[in-house]
């Protein structure tokens, strides 16, 4: 009789969607974390040396000390995700463990919370609802005098990072009537730059002097490290605002915080932090930031996607194919 192949351990980090995970169930020898627990770079250690397939998301750690004490099994690290700055590439390439991530699947969601936050911020929902809920104010009616915010309506968007999301971005900020403006590695096709009526800044600086908004849309890599840095932070005008639901690294929060604080800029939309979960507390302290805790691809039809295109990635290379999201240092 033929012996049924063995399944691949699949061992996943974190608790995933039911349906994603009675998938992995099915097809995989999958070791699945049922209570969430966020586990320790002991525990990947340890997941690392057994299993034939890692499925870390961004709250782990994928280091060269972890993935150096890989196991010979270990040959694909498929990302729960899009970003792969928590994956040491260079390192698992070198150890010749590939790596996977999830994109496409999560660019609406995150467009969406991005439009979210660069409407919530000028328009001071966060803070007025806040208002409304403390027991402690009466809200006395309506004022023409308060709760004043800005209009978004005519003013100038600059997008840093002109991706997917980048993209989505500025076609719901063009709808809001915003004035498209971007900064990216590569101008974009130029059917797509007349859709969008979007201006292309070669130089971050320039364009940084002149915006209303600024959005986040870039992934965090060694060269978008603290891109906007003490000293590009400083060319923004006092009126403007900052959104990013990217990553925390790529912008110096320390400063964004102490900027805000000296009311040197208008205000930020932040969805995600520098040393999540920590996060400034002069940021958290300011009515002027709406701060949402990394939630800007959560919806569940996101998450079901995320899973399947693991999934997906996990079963290609097992069968020997090229998983379609395939991920190296050189792409980033
Ligand atoms: C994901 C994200 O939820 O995909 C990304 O890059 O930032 C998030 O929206 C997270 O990475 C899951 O690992």
């Amino acid at each position: 009789m033929p012996q049924t192949p063995k399944k691949p351990l699949v061992i996943v980090t974190r608790k995933l969607p039911d349906v994603v995970e009675t998938r992995m169930r099915e097809l995989f020898d999958a070791r699945l974390n049922v209570d969430d627990h966020h586990m320790s770079q002991a525990e990947l250690v340890a997941a690392v040396k057994e299993a034939d397939v890692l499925v870390p998301t961004v709250t782990d750690r994928i280091d060269r000390a972890v993935i150096s004490q890989a196991g010979p099994n270990l040959r694909l690290i498929a990302n729960f995700g899009t970003g792969v700055d928590n994956v040491d590439l260079d390192t698992a390439r070198n150890r010749s463990i590939a790596v996977t991530n999830t994109p496409g699947v999560l660019t609406e969601d995150t467009a969406d919370m991005t439009m979210a936050l660069i409407l919530a911020v000028p328009r001071r929902l966060a803070e007025a609802t806040t208002y409304l809920k403390d027991p402690r104010h009466h809200w006395a009616g309506w004022s023409p005098t308060w709760m004043l915010g800005h209009r978004i309506y005519g003013k100038r968007l600059g997008i840093i990072g002109m991706g997917r999301i980048g993209t989505a971005v500025a076609r719901r900020a063009k709808a809001f009537g915003l004035q498209i403006h971007y900064h990216n590695r590569r101008r974009v096709a130029e059917d797509v730059e007349r859709e969008l009526e979007a201006t292309y800044w070669d130089s971050l600086d320039q364009m940084l002097a002149r915006m209303d908004i600024v959005s986040v849309n870039c992934p965090h890599t060694p060269a978008t490290y603290h891109l906007l840095s003490a000293r590009r932070l400083k060319l923004l005008k006092p009126t403007a605002y900052i959104v990013n639901t990217a990553r925390g690294e790529v912008i110096d929060e320390n400063e964004l915080a102490r900027i805000i604080e000296a009311g040197a800029i208008a205000g930020a939309g932040l969805d995600v932090f520098e040393h999540e979960p920590a996060i400034n507390p002069k940021l958290l302290a300011s009515d002027r930031v709406v701060a949402l805790p990394h939630m800007g691809s959560a919806t569940i039809e996101g998450r079901i996607d995320m899973g399947e295109k693991v999934i997906i990635n996990i079963k290609a290379f097992v069968d020997g194919h090229n998983p379609p999201d395939r991920v190296h240092a050189a792409m980033f």
